[in-house]
């Protein structure tokens, strides 16, 4: 089965292809760069599952193919859950990961360590022509840390710690980082679906 993955995060993408590819899916993965006809998606969902499933469907319109999009993103609790859906333009520009970082770094530099708690959270959605629709999630608990660390993954990464670990995201390698992260858990249950799908 062919299978489009509706990302323009260069960098999102390669770890969506790697998950799947390690659940050992029978797919042959087309990225947005093979299909010219794909829109510019507003993200006007208050949620990520929405955003998710507007991403997807557009893949469905545009191509056909079954379609695969994660919207995703950092919550902070003294943010009261912000950036949460707006995590990729919180600084204006959409995908400016050091300035996105930078204000949150600002935001909380008065908060004491002990209430820096913070979880990645993803929805990832997968839409097949015909209407069947299906959205799994993710979450990484953890909290932010000052000083980023780290040149691996991308984003909110290298301020980031997961509950349990010492190193930030950015630290850990990529196998480390999809058995841990809120992507890896949404995108391997999105397989088990995925799966079905092909086996039906
Ligand atoms: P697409 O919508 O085209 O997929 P995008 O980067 O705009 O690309 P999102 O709207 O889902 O994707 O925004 C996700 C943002 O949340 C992303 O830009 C990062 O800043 C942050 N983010 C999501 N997952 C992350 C991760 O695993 N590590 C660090 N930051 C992450
Ligand atoms: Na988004």
């Amino acid at each position: 089965m062919r299978v489009l993955l509706a990302t323009r995060n260069a960098k999102k993408l390669r770890e969506l292809r790697r998950i799947l590819d390690a659940t050992g899916a029978d797919v042959e993965i087309a990225g947005l760069d093979d299909v010219p006809a794909y829109p510019e998606v507003p993200e006007t969902g208050l949620t990520f599952e929405e955003n998710a499933l507007l991403k997807a469907r557009a893949g469905v319109q545009a191509t056909g193919l079954p379609t695969i999009a994660d919207d995703s993103g950092i919550t902070v609790d003294v943010l009261n859950g912000m950036p949460g859906v707006f995590s990729a333009r919180w600084a204006g520009r959409h995908g400016d990961d050091e300035a996105n970082l930078r204000l949150v770094l600002g935001q909380v530099a008065e908060v004491p360590d002990e209430h820096l708690g913070a979880e990645f959270v993803c929805a990832a959605a997968l839409c097949i022509p015909g209407g069947r629709e299906y959205v799994t999630h993710g979450r990484q608990p953890g909290k932010l840390i000052r000083e980023p660390r780290g040149e691996n993954g991308f984003g909110y990464d290298p301020i980031f710690v997961a509950a349990g670990n010492t190193r930030t995201n950015a630290e850990l390698t990529a196998e480390e980082k999809d058995a841990i992260s809120h992507r890896g858990q949404a995108m391997r249950a999105l397989a088990d679906i995925l799966h079905e799908q092909i086996e039906s």
